[in-house]
């Protein structure tokens, strides 16, 4: 039995699809400038393919990897007219993830242990709240009972704002007083969890940087003291990412693993940017699964991310005819 349901819906598909608009668009703009009014695949089109690719947030090493096979498979098929190259590109792109992502095929396994333990964290402002929110309310829906931790005490208004979220989405929070020692909130949390016989516990922290020493030993202490009362604790470790903020998403997910154990990254923001090409690169660059990704503000609006499904929106096989 699997948590959330595997099999991606027409509805999911649809709100996935609104979710990529901005993204989508943009990367149909810079595609057609490169396209438009050529017929014959050469080598300075295969260049301006390579930028328009780099510059719609895929990134350098993404793309290069993209072009050399479809390199290889222009020069092998000696002849390619330009119409064909959109759906080479799309395959191209489809099998380069399709093969990365086999590894991380174990996003929604049940939990082996009780309460299974997730801990949010990220820098300021990214969404971390916010997609806990949305999480919890997918964990009820698929009857789990979920508890939540405000270990973010370092603002009152981070605590209100889970609070708030406890009750739109109608599960147990376990809160301080703004100041309190998180890794008291954790410990708090874990016993009632215990206690309460929940099954998902989210644990939400302050914004921090990789490079703020104390910060990041607060995290380890966080896990320290979770580990003491259930073993293994915390058995998943999301890492949240402002998609918007494109290539420094990239750089903030190396730094910040390079430095904390994460088991998953959490992509939010994409409905408001033309930067969704950022997925791509940072599920080819990083060891780490992109678990999920944020496609607006409301508690539906966090899917699990399905590489196939978001290279299908993004680059629609269609696109040939929408842009007749
Ligand atoms: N449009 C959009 N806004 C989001 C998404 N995720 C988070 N936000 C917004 O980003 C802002 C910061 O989110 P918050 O959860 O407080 O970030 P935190 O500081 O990491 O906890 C809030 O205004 C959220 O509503 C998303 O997927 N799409
Ligand atoms: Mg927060």
């Amino acid at each position: 039995m699997s948590f959330f349901k595997r099999i991606f819906s027409g509805k999911q598909k649809e709100s996935l699809d609104s979710g990529l608009e901005k993204s989508r668009s943009n990367v149909f703009q810079k595609l057609s400038k490169v396209f438009t009014g050529r017929r014959r695949v050469d080598e300075e089109l295969m260049d301006d393919l390579e930028e328009a690719l780099i510059t719609a947030d895929v990134g350098v090493d993404t793309t290069v990897k993209i072009l050399d096979r479809l390199r290889k498979r222009v020069r092998f098929e000696a002849y390619a007219e330009v119409q064909e190259l959109y759906t080479m590109l799309r395959e191209e792109i489809g099998g380069l993830f399709a093969e990365d992502a086999q590894g991380s095929a174990t996003v929604n396994e049940p939990p082996l242990c009780q309460p299974r333990v997730i801990m949010v964290v990220g820098v300021n402002g990214v969404g971390k709240t916010t997609s806990i929110g949305k999480l919890a309310w997918r964990y009820n829906q698929a009857g789990k009972r979920v508890l939540l931790g405000a270990a973010d005490t370092f603002r009152a208004a981070a605590i209100d704002q889970l609070k708030i979220w406890s009750e739109r989405v109608g599960v147990d929070i376990i809160a301080q007083h703004m100041g309190a020692d998180p890794a008291a909130v954790a410990f708090d949390t874990l016993e009632a969890a215990v206690a309460r016989n929940s099954e998902v516990v989210i644990i939400d922290t302050a914004g921090r940087l990789h490079n703020k020493r104390g910060l990041m030993e607060e995290l380890t202490k966080i896990r320290r003291v979770m580990d003491r009362i259930v073993p293994g604790a915390p058995h998943e470790v999301l890492l949240v990412l402002d998609g918007s903020t494109g290539q420094n998403a990239v750089e903030q997910a190396k730094q910040f693993t390079s430095t904390t154990d994460v088991t998953g990254l959490v992509l939010t923001k994409l409905d408001g940017t033309a930067k969704g090409g950022v997925v791509l690169a940072i599920s080819d660059q990083l060891s780490i699964p992109v678990r999920f990704i944020g496609i607006g503000e409301k508690m539906e609006d966090l899917q699990d991310f399905e590489v196939i499904e978001f290279i299908d929106s993004l680059l629609p096989a269609d696109w040939e005819t929408q842009n007749a």
